[in-house]
C-alpha cells in the first residue's frame, strides 16, 4: 500500500549554522509514527544536511531544479548535479516557484522527465488559488495541472511520483482547507489518476496535502482516507512541532 510521507520544505529558510541547528534538534527527535520523514533545506546547504543525516532516518530533498542536464543556465542546478551529491527527491512545481518564477505546466512536465531519467524521485505541487475555489473552479483547475506536467507519463512513472496538493489560499496564510476539503480534493485527484491509469497506480500513489498544517491541525487532516501526508512549510522550521506532525499518524 501506499506510503505516508512527512516532508519539510524549508523554502528560503536556515544559513549554514541555522541548518546544522536544526538537523541537531531533528536528531533528538523520536519518531513514533509510520512516516517517511524528508527535509528540503536550501541549496547551499543540501550537502551539509546529507552528510549530517546519511546515518539517520531523514532523507535530505531538493526544493526545485533545472530540466536541462547542463549548461549555460547561470544560476540553476540540475537534477544530475543534485544526484551526484546523493539527493534523490526533488520537490517540483510549488506554487512559489508558480507564482514568482513563473513556472509553467510545460517547464513542469519538462522537469518531471529530468527527474525521472535520472532515477530520481519528485513531489510533485499544485492547487488552486482562491478566485478558483470561489468560481467553484478548484477541481478543474487541479485537473489541468495534473493533465498538463504527468499525463505524458507512462503508468510505471508514477513509482517515482508522489503529489502534493496545495490550495495556494492557504500556504504560508494560517488557514487551511478543512479535512474534508483536503479529502474531497485527493478523491478527485486519486479518481483523476485511476481514470487514465487504472485504480492499481492511483490506489498506490501517495497524495500529501500541503498548506498551513500544524500540530494541533494535522493528525484531523491524516486521519483521512485518501490523505497520505503532508508538505510542511512554517511548521517546519521547530523540530518539535515537526515531529508532533510527523508522529500525527
Ligand atoms: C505550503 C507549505 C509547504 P506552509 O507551501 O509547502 O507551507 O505550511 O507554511 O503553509
Amino acid at each position: 500500500m501506499r506510503k505516508h510521507i512527512v516532508a519539510g520544505n524549508w523554502k528560503m529558510n536556515n544559513g549554514l549554522s541555522q541548518t546544522q541547528n536544526l538537523i541537531t534538534e531533528l536528531k533528538s527527535q523520536t519518531k513514533t509514527s509510520d512516516a517517511e520523514v524528508m527535509i528540503a533545506p536550501a541549496f547551499t546547504n543540501l550537502w551539509n544536511a546529507f552528510e549530517s543525516l546519511r546515518q539517520d532516518d531523514i532523507e535530505v530533498i531538493a526544493q526545485n531544479m533545472h530540466f536541462a542536464e547542463d549548461g549555460a543556465y547561470t544560476g540553476e542546478v540540475s537534477a544530475g548535479m543534485l544526484k551526484s551529491i546523493g539527493i534523490t527527491t526533488v520537490i517540483l512545481g510549488h506554487s512559489e516557484r508558480r507564482e514568482y518564477f513563473n513556472e509553467t505546466d510545460e517547464a513542469l512536465a519538462k522537469k518531471v522527465d529530468a527527474v525521472l531519467a535520472n532515477g530520481m524521485r519528485t513531489i510533485f505541487c499544485f492547487g488552486e488559488e482562491l478566485a478558483d475555489r470561489k468560481a467553484g473552479n478548484e477541481e478543474a483547475v487541479v485537473e489541468s495541472q495534473i493533465k498538463n506536467a504527468l499525463f505524458h507519463l507512462e503508468a510505471d512513472a508514477f513509482k517515482s511520483i508522489v503529489l502534493a496538493y496545495e490550495p495556494v489560499w492557504a500556504i504560508g496564510t494560517g488557514e487551511t482547507a478543512t479535512p474534508e476539503q483536503a479529502q474531497d480534493m485527493h478523491a478527485f485527484i486519486r479518481k483523476t489518476l485511476a481514470d487514465k491509469y487504472g485504480a492499481e497506480v492511483a490506489d498506490n500513489v501517495s497524495i500529501l496535502y500541503g498548506g498551513s498544517v500544524k500540530p494541533g491541525n494535522a493528525q484531523e487532516i491524516f486521519s483521512k482516507p485518501d490523505v497520505d501526508g503532508g508538505l510542511i512549510g512554517g511548521a517546519s522550521l521547530k523540530a518539535e512541532d515537526f515531529f508532533a506532525i510527523v508522529n500525527a499518524f
